[in-house]
């Protein structure tokens, strides 16, 4: 995991090569690294979608995801780390710790993963493991330490010291790096080393006691002893052991590997998996064990050219076999694992069994979604799902021939089941479809693959920002629905309070009807009017967040009360209620970071200036200015372009969805009117 562009993927090509799975290193910038396959990642150099793969390393077997870095993506980068158990943090030498990689480095928290950092690009001008190794420390919070030192000869990287060993290896160029030699510590060296060793011990004592009393006491402490107490200090997540290395330079990456064997956790150091029973609730168990009930989480699907929908499972628990059904429980249907197949990228290989701690994909499962649990079908259990975050920008879309319409329907449908930050809507009031995503690159890639994959071409309008709305105030009203003329009529009377909730709670209904003024049957009706009603904002129609509806009182006829006659009360209730409430349009805000040579800084703030952002900060990386910002979406499209001409194409940005915020009321009538036409 990492920021966009650290080396996730030239890494990964290295790690296939070492390890054997492949034969040619696959470079990036050739469009041939193997694990970006999708035909846009090897055109636009950039990681897509997360590719899995498996490795074999000192007899260990490996399964390794390959992540993007950038943030319109950040859905495989969730999803990736909900199964995996540890992580490498891929840092670049010079850029250290940049916006992508604190996201994703609270991804891994929420996931508490022991995590390896990894220095890269330690060949490039300016890099600087101390510096990255503070930034890791300020920046993430994490207590890293070294565990190994570059060496540097002149301005060139050639080799590491490993802090552990006192060992120094360099590798040789002919081989790509793959054979490289051992040596001592050459004495130049020697004391700057035991200086950095000292701090890795000492940091180590702390959670180590025998190695506490060996550092006091000035005695040896075998390799083994350190590396004990690291793989330790790391499964508990106490301490992030950092390493260097420069992957496109085949520098380093075999010790990478041995890392994450010395100190990444197997399946078998994670605690049992969680889960609840469908039935009951309760609290279930499952230990990583071959013999345990079968249970697994489904957590991509992809569609394959050749096979049809793909649908990947991590393997908690027991052992499954190709042609046997298991239950899934967030649909309680059975479902058939007619063909597993182990992946390698893009390419398949069919196995007959798969067991705990495996990663594989199953043929043809066309009821199950992304978080589902598949598991054994007499010992059900959920697993815990997967959270995404909501879309933040939408575009209009239309089939360039009407022909072409029920085959735009179906494919969007398709990669809206690939990807669950990728939404498709309808617009009621004009019939428009509208596809929204995480940016702009986002809905730029699926709407080329829209035509590469699916063969269907469309037009696409101007990308607009998902508004929500949300109230100040809170406020009663009633609705009435009543049709009385002639046979069975309808009745409803509804009477709703809403307040305002803390920013990201969404929606709550509250019952405190107690006297029966609404009979049980009834009330349910209300809340699906009030759901109902939520999706479409009282000033310009766009969807309602982060407030409470409370049912208070209401009134029902004998003879023509009516399910729909309480749904439609519901609904008018909430809207009046929350007209009185002092409605207000949100917006999404951005995080901004810019990267920028001093020269051009001036006129960067200020077209910065006239896009309603607030600046927060500006400070020195090498040779460049780095401006953080926060800025309204809304103001930020074709940012790439502008922010191109501005520097002659020499700064560049980083943005990430913050929050949203009230949109100033200048803007905000601006917005309704245009909506609303008057
Ligand atoms: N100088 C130098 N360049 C490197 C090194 N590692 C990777 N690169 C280059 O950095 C660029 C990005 O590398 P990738 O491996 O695609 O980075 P990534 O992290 O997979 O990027 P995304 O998947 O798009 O987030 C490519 O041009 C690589 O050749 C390195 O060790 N030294
Ligand atoms: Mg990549």
């Amino acid at each position: 995991m990492a920021h966009i562009d650290a080396g996730k993927t030239t890494t990964t090509e290295r790690i296939l090569f070492y390890t054997g799975k492949t034969h040619r290193m696959g470079e990036v910038d050739e469009g041939a690294a193997v694990m970006d396959w999708m035909e846009q990642e090897k055109e636009r150099g950039i990681t897509i979608t997360s590719a899995a793969t498996t490795c074999y390393w000192r007899e260990h077997r490996l399964n390794l995801i390959d992540t993007p870095g950038h943030v319109d993506f950040t859905a495989e980068v969730e999803r990736s780390l909900r199964v995996l158990d540890g992580a490498i943090a891929i840092f670049c030498g010079v850029g250290g710790v940049e916006p992508q990689s604190e996201t994703v480095w609270r991804q891994a928290d929420h996931y508490r993963i022991p995590r390896i950092a990894y220095v890269n690009k330690m060949d490039r001008v300016g890099a600087d493991f101390e510096d990255a190794i503070e930034m890791i420390r300020d920046k993430l919070g994490a207590r890293a330490y070294a565990i190994q030192m570059p060496v540097v000869q002149g301005d060139l990287f050639s080799g590491i010291i490993d802090l552990v060993t006192m060992k120094s290896r360099s590798y040789d160029e002919d081989t790509l790096g793959a054979t490289y030699r051992d040596a001592e510590t050459p004495q130049s060296l020697l004391p700057e080393a035991l200086r950095r060793r000292e701090i890795l011990l000492e940091a180590l004592s702390d959670y180590d006691d025998t190695l506490l009393e060996k550092f006091i006491d000035d005695k040896p402490i075998r390799p083994e002893e350190i590396n004990a107490a690291l793989r330790r200090a790391t499964l508990d997540a106490k301490i992030v052991p950092v390493l260097c290395g420069s992957s496109y330079r085949n520098q380093g990456v075999q010790k990478l590997l041995d890392a994450v064997l010395d100190f990444l956790p197997s399946p078998l150091d994670v605690p049992p998996v969680e889960g609840s029973d469908p039935s009951s609730g309760e609290r279930e168990l499952r230990k990583t064990s071959d013999v345990e009930p079968f249970s697994a989480l489904a957590f991509k699907i992809a569609t394959d050219p050749y096979v049809g929908k793909l649908t990947y499972l991590r393997i908690y628990s027991g052992t499954v076999r190709a042609g046997q059904t298991v239950l899934n429980t967030a649909t309680s249907r059975k479902e058939r694992l007619s063909r597993l197949l182990l992946m390698h990228s893009n390419k398949r290989q069919d196995i007959r069994e798969a067991y705990a701690g495996d990663i594989v994909a199953v043929v043809g499962l066309k009821r199950v979604a992304t978080g589902n649990t598949l598991c054994d079908l007499e010992r059900p259990i959920i697993l815990e799902r997967m959270s995404f975050p909501e879309p933040v920008i939408s575009v209009a879309i239309e089939p360039k021939t009407k022909a072409d319409l029920d085959k735009l329907t179906l494919s969007l449908e398709k990669l809206a089941g690939e990807d669950p930050t990728f939404k498709v809507t309808m617009n009621e009031e004009t019939g428009q479809t509208i596809i929204s995503g995480m940016g702009e690159l986002h809905l730029e890639v699926l709407v080329e693959r829209l035509v590469r994959e699916f063969k269907v071409a469309a037009n696409v309008g101007r990308p607009q920002v998902t508004y929500r709305e949300s109230i100040t105030t809170s406020a009663v009203a009633e609705g009435r629905f009543i049709r009385q003329s002639g046979g069975r009529g309808h009745y409803g009377v509804v009477t709703l309070e809403v307040s305002p909730l803390e920013a990201g709670e969404g929606y709550a209904f509250e019952n405190r009807i107690v006297g029966g003024a609404i009979p049980k049957e009834f009330i349910r009706a209300v809340e699906r009017g009030v759901r109902e009603a939520m999706g479409n904002g009282v000033l310009a129609g766009y969807r309602m967040v982060d407030l409470k509806a409370a049912l208070l009182d209401g009134a029902y006829h004998e003879v023509d009360s009516s399910e729909l006659g309480f749904k439609i009360a519901g609904s008018l209730a909430l809207q009046e209620a929350i007209r009185k409430a002092n409605p207000v349009l949100l917006e999404p805000v951005m995080e901004l970071e810019v990267i920028v040579p001093e020269e051009y800084l001036g006129e960067i703030i200020n077209d910065l200036n006239t896009r309603r952002t607030q600046i927060q900060g500006i400070s020195r990386r090498v040779e460049a200015q780095v401006v953080d910002a926060r800025v309204p979406l809304s103001e930020m499209f074709g940012y790439a372009t502008s922010l191109r001409s501005l520097s002659q194409g020499r700064a560049t940005f980083t943005m990430e969805f913050s929050h949203y915020e009230p949109v100033p009321e200048k803007v905000s009538e601006g917005i309704v009117t245009k909506v609303r036409g008057y």
